[in-house]
């Protein structure tokens, strides 16, 4: 299957291009787009995980490694796109559009964090693992019905592709053809499961052969790669050509979450090892390099005006007070339901009991 499923890729990790099918497309403006978006969301994300460490953030979801997966893959969006995001790629929504403010407040516990800038179609991030999948081919297919050439993306982990919803999602997709791309970012774990103990599957792409799709398997931490095959087959979508599987294999370097501990499952001199040779944003630096496209003061620039962005958006988040906890049941349904109602009651009665 590995044979039938080769990993592509356009950039090795000396950031040499070993594959020219889109070099004459590898534009210094594009590339250095890339480079910025990476570096971005990089530090977006190292931000919340020292904001959740001060306790000025709830438990949060570092991507740390998987920037060229989200960045690459949600830089093709246009205008009018559907993204149905997980809990871990704020690199891609917050490429697509998403404020920081809104991402931070999210994860301060604040129902609006979920609110997207207006004419962006993102989804509130996923929690229930594949269930984003059926949204991702219900707005495709409803794009479709309504004639336009807009399209979906959704991002989905390794550990999504053992519930059922993936596979609901990927056969009715297929049947309807609907305007879907599959973004599986296999980082190799599901929590704390490695991906070898959770299928016998040698690649995920090659579960689009079921569905009798195109699956593509990726080198997930070349962004070059990520971003040309995302969007031959979104331009694909668009044609009404239907849906693709993309698998882009990469790493998550941290934990699952703020609130586990990666040693207890994971050795660490692995990831350690994996930081040093395979992170995506080290490796398109060395492409900048080696094409005489990088300077030291470029970057430090670039890093300032980041730095603002983030630091304005973190005051902002803060000028919100603590979140409310019974937005959790307030904000589910209009009027809400007996069972929500139950457990709002039951919550009541328990911060009393507690107070
Ligand atoms: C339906 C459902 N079952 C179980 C869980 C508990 N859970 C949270 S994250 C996770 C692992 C998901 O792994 P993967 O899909 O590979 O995504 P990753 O977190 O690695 O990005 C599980 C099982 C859940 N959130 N939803």
């Amino acid at each position: 299957m590995e044979t039938q499923f080769p990993m592509k890729q356009i950039l090795n990790e000396d950031g040499i291009v070993v594959n020219s099918e889109y070099e004459s497309q590898m534009t210094e403006e594009l590339t250095k787009e890339l480079y910025v978006m990476m570096l971005r969301a990089r530090m977006f994300d190292r931000k919340s995980v020292n904001l959740q460490r001060q306790g000025r953030i709830g438990t949060y979801v570092p991507f740390e490694g998987q920037e060229a997966a989200q960045v690459g893959s949600s830089l093709v969006l246009e205008e009018g796109d559907w993204m149905f995001p997980t809990y871990r790629d704020h690199g891609a929504t917050l490429t697509y559009g998403h404020s920081a403010r809104n991402l931070f407040l999210y994860w301060k516990g604040y129902p609006m964090g979920c609110v997207p800038p207006e004419g962006k179609n993102i989804f509130p991030p996923a929690v229930p693992i594949a269930s984003q999948l059926l949204h991702a081919t219900g707005a495709a297919w409803a794009e479709q019905m309504k004639g336009t050439d807009r399209g979906s993306i959704v991002y989905f982990g390794d550990g999504a592709t053992s519930e059922g919803d993936f596979h609901e999602g990927l056969n009715f997709a297929s049947v309807y053809n609907a305007p879907v791309v599959f973004f599986n970012q296999n980082n190799g774990f599901a929590i704390s499961v490695p991906t070898e103990k959770q299928m016998k599957s040698k690649t995920i792409a090659q579960k689009a052969v079921a569905y009798d799709i195109p699956g593509v398997r990726l080198d997930g931490n070349d962004i070059f790669v990520v971003y040309f095959e995302t969007k031959k087959a979104m331009d694909r979508a668009r044609r009404g050509e239907g849906p693709t599987l993309i698998e882009a294999v990469t790493y998550r370097y941290g934990a699952h979450t703020t609130a586990d501990d990666p040693s207890k499952y994971r050795d660490q001199e692995e990831s350690k090892r994996r930081r040093e040779t395979t992170d995506p944003l080290l490796r398109l630096e060395r492409y900048l390099q080696n094409k005489g496209y990088f300077e030291e003061s470029w970057k430090a620039q670039v890093e300032e005006e980041i730095t603002k962005e983030i630091e304005k958006a973190v005051e902002d988040m803060e000028a919100y007070g603590p979140a409310e906890p019974s937005d959790m049941f307030t904000h589910v349904f209009e009027t809400p339901t007996w069972s929500v109602q139950d457990q709002y009651d039951a919550f009541k009665a328990r911060v009393k009991e507690e107070v």
